[in-house]
């Protein structure tokens, strides 16, 4: 396996399904990284506890954060099994934009931004992350979200440890399909 794919796995362990690896998370998402090395490699992934630092400090999004004492790893955000990340509402910018596929807009736009299998909607600062989230799931298409105006009417936004913008949900009338001049030149 690259580091790639024991990346995902690693995602796949600690978001979703730490079953897998006959794991268990603690309520906050954390795990012991011995733990977890003992339980990927049960799994059939021959790694040592230095592959998982190295890809910890590689990974693009910082989608894992260890403790300060190392012993024990968690992702930032994302997950879909019962965690409780202990987020602290955060005021958000003005703007926040989300990136999803062209086929989604229809029903967004009728019944809003639902977090679907995760514990929140994502958003993002900026639109090029947006359109990269999108086009993960087909033709990509950014919306922006009036991220100030929902704050004012008494919605929380949180901000996960790499930096992804969070909300339980956006109702249609936050939301506005981002011009099609700006989509393009990003
Ligand atoms: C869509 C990656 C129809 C929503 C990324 C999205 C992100 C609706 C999809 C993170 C809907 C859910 C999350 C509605 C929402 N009708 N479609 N009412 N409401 N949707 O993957 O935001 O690489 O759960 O637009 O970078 O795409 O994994 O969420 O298309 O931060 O670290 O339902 O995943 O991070 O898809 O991505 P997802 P997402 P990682």
């Amino acid at each position: 396996m690259n580091d790639t794919q024991i990346s995902k796995f690693m995602s796949l362990l600690l978001r979703h399904a730490p079953e897998k690896a006959g794991l268990r998370l603690d309520p906050q998402g954390w795990i012991a990284v011995d733990d977890l090395v003992a339980g990927m490699n049960r799994a059939g992934r021959a790694l040592s506890r230095a592959d998982v630092e190295r890809i910890v400090a590689a990974n693009d999004k910082q989608r894992f954060a260890l403790s300060p004492d190392g012993a024990r790893i968690r992702v930032s955000q994302g997950h879909s099994v019962e965690v409780n990340l202990a987020y602290r509402p955060v005021e958000p910018p003005e703007v926040l934009f989300h990136g999803t596929a062209t086929r989604f807009v229809e029903s967004i736009m009728a019944s809003g931004l639902e977090r679907r299998s995760r514990h929140h909607v994502h958003l993002s600062a900026d639109r090029a992350t947006a359109v990269a989230v999108g086009s993960r799931h087909g033709k990509s298409v950014v919306l922006e979200v009036a991220a100030t105006r929902m704050k004012a009417d008494g919605h929380q936004f949180f901000q996960s440890a790499n930096g992804v913008w969070l909300t339980e949900r956006v109702p249609p009338e936050y939301l506005s399909p981002a011009a099609e001049r700006e989509q393009s030149s990003v």
